[in-house]
């Protein structure tokens, strides 16, 4: 029982400090948000493995044998990040796909879980609708992402031919709302497509395989 107070402050972002009294209080029986953060502990339980079989971060970003064209695997559910809501393991903005102007984007996306998800392109400024109908470049979201898809895999493709800052979101109502979106950046500077994870530095795709 002694992580539940950890655990509870950390998913609730609020300062532990205001748990201590209740950490060295003998265990009181689970209050009911305590179970809901225990379970968003383990979202990613339940997922079909197979669907994400051999696949690494070299994957997320790799040049294609076809000029100017980039390769995007973009997973939901990675791991237990923000409640399973995640892209490749990162929510809100915390990974940036740069793309270069005029290029190319063939994405494939892969939702292992039993949970509905989906990814659509849109512009940043949209993230803070409930839900948006349709993608900012043609073509850029997998069928019926409203709806959303479970233990699936969809592909589509568009064309990066417009400069600015996006987001690859999830479509399901109210999920990019609670962060389930990562950074796209169309940018006319850049020169090759590069991915930024977290902290870490952006890095180049993958050479083509
Ligand atoms: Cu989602």
């Amino acid at each position: 029982m002694s992580f539940l107070p950890t655990l509870a402050c950390s998913a609730l972002l609020i300062p532990c400090a205001l748990f201590a009294a209740d950490a060295a209080e003998p265990a009181a029986p689970a209050a009911p948000e305590h179970e809901h953060h225990a379970d968003a502990a383990t979202a990613s339980a339940g997922r079909k493995m197979e669907l994400i079989e051999g696949l690494s971060s070299a994957d997320f970003l790799r040049l294609s044998a076809k000029p100017k064209t980039v390769e995007l695997v973009v997973i939901a559910v990675y791991n237990d990040e923000n409640y399973g809501m995640n892209f490749n393991g990162y929510a809100k903005g915390g990974a940036t796909y740069t793309i270069p102007l005029g290029w190319e984007v063939e994405v494939s996306f892969i939702n292992p879980s039993p949970v509905p998800h989906s990814l659509i392109v849109i512009e940043k400024d949209s993230l803070k609708k409930l839900q948006v109908p349709e993608p900012y470049f043609k073509g850029g979201a997998v069928p019926e992402h409203l709806k959303g898809m479970s233990y699936a895999k969809s592909r589509f493709q568009f064309t990066a031919d417009e400069v600015g800052d996006y987001a690859l979101a999830c479509g399901f109502p109210a999920h990019a709302l609670n962060g389930h979106w990562i950074a796209l950046e169309v940018s006319a500077e850049a020169k090759e497509p590069t991915l930024k994870l977290g902290a870490a530095d952006a890095k180049s795709a993958s050479p083509a395989k």
